[in-house]
């Protein structure tokens, strides 16, 4: 048994440039996590303050803030059981040079700061980004119809 949990994610200036966004969403979409809420977003160096504020004292806080803005990004809310770890182990670590294959970072880049995406590392702290990047009325609960064959009876 696991806990419905909403996570965020931001497919970075990389993504989109590099033309992945499809393949990186039909990965969510096939492994059966539910897509809450998806739009593109310009960012503002307030919001990546925010965003990267346990980063602020680093070297690379300048650079990362740049390449963050350096096209509008496209954020998700995916939902599921366990969808933060879940999420999180489909992404990588960070280094994508030794992200595993089979990661979204180990198969698609070779850069630790233009590593492709972001995903909310604990529970705690994606109820937190989920409503940094999303407005209540941008998040849609709706029933999936694949719910039943996805989860069975005792998970649901
Ligand atoms: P993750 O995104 O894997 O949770 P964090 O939160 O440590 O990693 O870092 C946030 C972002 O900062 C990373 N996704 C990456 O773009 C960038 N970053 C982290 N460490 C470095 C580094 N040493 N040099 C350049 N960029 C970095």
């Amino acid at each position: 048994m696991g806990t419905k949990e909403k996570t965020l994610v931001l497919l970075k200036p990389d993504a989109l440039q590099r033309n992945l966004l499809g393949k990186i969403v039909e990965r969510f979409e096939q492994k059966g996590l539910k897509i809450s809420g998806l739009k593109m977003m310009q960012l503002s160096d307030v919001l990546l303050d925010e965003h990267y504020s346990h980063h602020k004292d680093k070297p690379f806080f300048t650079g990362l803030k740049s390449f963050m803005k350096e096209s509008p990004v496209v954020a998700m809310v995916l939902e599921g059981l366990e969808a933060v770890s879940v999420v999180r182990g489909m992404c990588g670590p960070t280094q994508s040079r030794t992200a595993p294959p089979g990661t979204i970072r180990g198969d698609f880049s070779m850069s630790r700061q233009a590593n492709i995406i972001h995903a909310s590392d604990s529970v705690e702290n994606a109820e937190k980004e989920v409503w940094r990047f999303f407005n209540q009325d941008e998040i849609f609960d709706y029933q999936k119809i694949d719910f039943e064959q996805i989860y069975v009876e005792d998970e649901r």
